[in-house]
């Protein structure tokens, strides 16, 4: 028997609206580090008619793995996804007391790199890779995410990023939006 169209339709939005909220509730409860720092979403702020994703990255906000974290998650324990073409804006600082840091987004190959080398975007780099910035200070870093791929949210001061400082950044070609997003460490 077939419904009504009338009938029909709430019901699919209260079976979408219910799948929502329990992914919600599943990603809130997973989206925490090795040292409890969960996802804050005042991170990640997107406009979609500039098509400009704007994310607080903040260096060492915990002394997770000595300081040498990403908004208190390493190892590519944080993934920021936006869609292929849109602008991105690290809004970035260091608040770690003890050791400078710098960010670069490279391309995820298969060992992470000692030092600094070519980002993998034109301008996708906070510049002072080597020394980095020191407590307190931070750029922001404004590039086009024009080509789909993994990459990494990298620090370039020498030994940071081999020994876990990077996140991870996926452009994606079939993202409508960007997200935050945890995933196992590497
Ligand atoms: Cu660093």
């Amino acid at each position: 028997m077939r419904l009504p169209v009338d009938v029909m339709v709430p019901g699919v939005r209260g079976l979408f609206l219910t799948s929502a909220l329990l992914l919600g509730a599943a990603t809130t409860a997973e989206a925490q580090s090795a040292t409890g720092v969960r996802i804050d979403p005042a991170w990640l702020r997107a406009d979609a008619v500039s098509k400009t994703a704007e994310f607080k990255l903040v260096g060492g906000l915990t002394e997770l793995n000595g300081g040498m974290n990403f908004n208190g998650f390493s190892r590519g324990a944080l993934v920021l996804t936006v869609p292929q073409g849109w602008n991105v804006v690290l809004h970035f600082k260091n608040q770690d007391p003890n050791l400078p840091h710098s960010v670069e987004i490279i391309p995820d190959g298969a060992a992470v790199p000692g030092g600094p080398v070519p980002p993998a975007f034109e301008h996708a780099t906070s510049g002072r890779v080597d020394q980095g910035f020191s407590a307190g200070q931070g750029t922001d870093v404004r590039f086009v995410a024009g080509k789909a791929g993994a990459f990494l949210i990298f620090c370039a001061v020498p030994g940071h990023g081999a020994a876990g400082m990077w996140i991870r950044l996926a452009v994606s070609p079939s993202a409508d939006k960007p997200s935050l997003a945890t995933a196992p460490e590497r």
